[in-house]
């Protein structure tokens, strides 16, 4: 039987981290860009999409993310077979120097799950990423899922 969600089993993100050792990335070395959260009305998951760019020399891994505005923050992938949308959980993403990583539709995603507060369009909401054991806050903004 196919499952439409297969969520990746998670330890608790601050159990989850490890140095990745003295190559790892400075936060300067990284560039986050085009972060919106795609949010339907109701208690429906919203799904966070950005680019990130590595402008450093190593690569960079990038765990997970949390958000004090929601219960729960999972790194998903689209994919489709026999014409259905299916998710799954992505427990790290690798991005090598000079690479840039776009989340996006139909792809990469952060699942926003359990809205504590309400959110409206043009809203901001801060989302920290786990980066090499490292947290880096980025604001992402409240966007309607037609502006996609
Ligand atoms: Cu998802």
């Amino acid at each position: 039987m196919r499952k439409a969600f297969d969520y990746a089993r998670r330890t608790a993100l601050a159990g989850a981290f490890v140095l990745a050792g003295a190559a790892g990335a400075q936060a300067s070395d990284l560039r986050v860009a085009n972060a919106r959260l795609s949010l339907l009305p109701g208690a429906t998951p919203g799904a966070g999409y950005f680019d990130i760019v590595n402008e450093g020399a190593s690569p960079i891994t990038l765990t997970g993310a949390e958000s004090e505005a929601f219960e729960a923050v999972e790194m998903h992938e689209s994919s489709e077979h026999d014409g259905m949308a299916h998710m799954h959980g992505v427990d790290s993403i690798e991005i090598g120097p000079g690479e840039t990583f776009s989340f996006a539709p139909r792809g990469h995603h952060l699942m926003f799950m359990g809205r504590l507060a309400p959110l409206a369009e043009g809203d901001e909401v801060e989302v920290t990423l786990d980066i090499d054991g490292e947290p880096l806050p980025v604001t992402f903004e409240v966007v309607s899922p037609v502006s996609l």
